[in-house]
């Protein structure tokens, strides 16, 4: 397969490079793509030097497959560009999330209705991929009925300079500032920006986002989301509310058969969910889950991954796996 990685110079291009090539992925020719300013700087790629070229050449090299991490607006003039000339682009950005005509795919839930004529398929958020992953298989069993979800988010989500503005923090050096307040020994109640309702962004994409990826807009879904300073993963305290009754240990059961979540729900061992633990893998972590005793039907659960992996690489690149897999392109 000939791979166009485009924002490879970014931080989840930089860890799609690496996904790749841990899970050995097919790549016959690689062509990493990136801002002008970025040409002609050499990328290295399972022991080969690549050099970086622009988003029209890369067009014209014609991939079969490119892995857009380069921003909504990026994404939005170049993806049809790519499509037309016959590869196929699997984007990151929130940019197709929402149109209709586009699937929004985590693949252990959904690549099933992928099909040849997907030409630009959407990644989900991060936080919204982690959290239906555990969902999805509850809901078949006891149908959700409305969830409540609190995030806790790595500034990795932000990007680099918000990495950078931490750092600077912690080493007491000033410079430029990305979030609106410090976030070192801080929690910021704002990812992303407001809407008109009064919820951030971020909390709007897991709302309508779980919709989708589930095919079912009668689940509810109110959001918190909040910056904490940390750097391995997103964690989510989820409050599930079911249609009928479950069990508590079936739960755990479902969810240790779910492909890619990992339980880890020991209190005797102190055993749960960590970012800092999460950080490097692939999988999501599932723990602390408890039936709140305050509501009938209804679960709590702990849900940590590392969003730059699951949350945007990995699932980028599972994608990709099933579409060769299915022979879709
Ligand atoms: C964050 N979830 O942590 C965001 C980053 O729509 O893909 C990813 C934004 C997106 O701030």
């Amino acid at each position: 397969m000939r791979i166009a990685v485009v924002g490879a110079t970014g931080m989840v291009g930089e860890i799609m490079l690496k996904v790749l090539a841990e899970r050995n992925f097919p790549v016959t020719e690689l062509i990493p793509v990136a801002s002008e300013k970025s040409v002609g700087k050499e990328i290295e790629f399972q022991g080969k030097k690549y050099k970086v070229v622009g988003m029209q050449t890369a067009v014209d090299m014609k991939a079969d497959i490119a892995l857009f991490s380069a921003g909504g607006g990026t994404s939005l003039e170049w993806a049809p560009k790519f499509a037309a000339a016959g590869t196929t682009v699997i984007d990151n950005s929130s940019a197709w999330r929402m149109d209709p005509t586009k699937k929004l795919v985590v693949p252990e839930i959904n690549a099933n209705q992928l099909t040849k004529e997907d030409k630009i398929i959407a990644n989900p958020n991060c936080s919204t991929i982690q959290m239906v992953l555990a969902l999805a298989p509850l809901h078949k069993k006891y149908n959700v009925k409305r969830v409540i979800v609190s995030t806790y988010q790595s500034i990795t989500g932000t990007g680099v300079k918000a990495v950078q503005q931490f750092e600077n923090e912690v080493a007491g050096v000033k410079g430029d500032m990305v979030y609106k307040y410090e976030i070192n020994r801080n929690c910021i109640p704002q990812c992303d920006v407001f809407e008109d309702n009064g919820y951030t962004k971020e909390e709007m994409k897991l709302v309508k986002e779980t919709k989708k990826i589930l095919s079912d807009d009668s689940i509810k879904v109110t959001a918190t989301a909040v910056r904490v300073p940390v750097v391995g993963g997103h964690s989510e305290a989820v409050n599930v509310e079911f249609s009928n009754d479950f069990d508590v240990n079936e739960v755990r059961t479902i969810l240790s058969q779910t492909d890619g979540v990992t339980v880890q729900d020991n209190l005797d061992t102190f055993t749960y969910p960590m970012p800092k633990y999460a950080e490097g893998k692939n999988d999501v972590f599932v723990g602390r889950i408890r039936r709140d005793e305050s509501q009938e039907n209804t679960l709590n659960m702990w849900i940590v991954a590392d969003n730059l992996r699951k949350g945007a690489a990995t699932n980028t690149i599972q994608i990709a796996e099933y579409l060769i897999a299915a022979k879709l392109v």
